[in-house]
């Protein structure tokens, strides 16, 4: 069941790049497959368990390629021993069949956003159709997902999901509360209070705070009992008035919280176990 303060540790995922920041604008966002596997490997050493990926083309812009996705699978698992989520929420301007293809590079886990939402000056689309298709694409395949809600509606449809189509792969139900997007819910203690009411029965969550809203959620995720995401996706600002200086610096500062509130970062062999994802 959902764990409760001070009952279970901590599963810390770093988001490091993202698809929204350009490289021109952002000269330490990891977009090459070197400064993604150097990332990884320095966010394993200080707590996390989970790598959520967006990966990059030649130009560094975002690209959902295949052949990309598969070598940067095998890249992170060859280096690390974190679970490898993959994106399949890409771009806001990446097609459905793309997208639903991210599935043939079989990652350990696949994020499955659940319901459109405005996205700042955009719309991130996903139809409930689509929302079908990805789920029955990962339980076809094994892979476990993450879903992603960017509003409170989203947790109703995650109900509906489950009950409509069954428990996803490894039978456990995992989701990710991304706070604080302009369009969706606001990140603050109250709106993840009402969350926590609406998370089905058994499931497991993490909390993402997006800009400012980063060290809120982050602290109410903590004493609520559920698990945390950092990282430059989702926010560029370390502390008022100073930048992230690296991806690392976000989780280290995350693990340092978790220890605080007593409940320690936990590996990424015991966050298998957790989000039953195979060994
Ligand atoms: N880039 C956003 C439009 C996901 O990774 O699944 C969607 C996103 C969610 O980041
Ligand atoms: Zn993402």
């Amino acid at each position: 069941s959902t764990p409760r303060p001070g009952s279970s540790g901590t599963l810390i995922t770093v988001a490091p790049t993202g698809a929204e920041h350009s490289k021109a604008d952002v000269p330490n966002l990891p977009v090459t497959l070197e400064e993604l596997v150097r990332t990884a490997r320095d966010c394993e050493r200080v707590g996390a368990a989970m790598i959520h990926i967006h990966v990059r083309g030649d130009d560094a812009e975002p690209t959902l390629d295949l052949g990309r996705l598969k070598e940067t699978v095998a890249a992170v698992r060859e280096n690390t021993r974190l679970i490898v989520q993959l994106s399949t929420g890409g771009a806001v301007t990446d097609p459905e069949s793309a997208r639903l293809a991210v599935l043939d590079a079989m990652p350990d886990s696949a994020s499955c956003t659940m319901g459109t939402v405005n996205f700042g000056d955009d719309v991130f689309l996903n139809r409930w159709e689509f929302i079908v298709a990805l789920h029955k694409g990962m339980q076809e395949r094994g892979i476990v997902p993450e879903y992603e809600i960017f509003d409170l509606g989203q947790l109703t449809s995650l109900r509906r999901l489950i009950d409509e189509h069954g428990l996803p792969a490894g039978g456990h139900v995992h989701l990710d509360l991304v706070m604080g997007v302009p369009g969706g819910m606001p990140g603050d203690t109250e709106t993840l209070a009402a969350a926590l009411r609406l998370i089905p029965e058994g499931a497991t969550f993490s909390a993402t705070g997006v800009g400012r809203a980063s060290l809120p959620v982050l602290l109410a995720s903590l004493s609520a009992g559920g698990h945390v995401r950092v990282g430059m996706e989702d926010t560029l600002s370390y502390a008022r008035g100073e930048r992230v200086r690296d991806n690392a610096q976000l989780v280290a500062r995350a693990a340092g919280l978790a220890k605080i509130a007593q409940r320690p970062p936990v590996g990424p062999e015991e966050s298998r176990v957790l989000l039953g994802v195979a060994s």
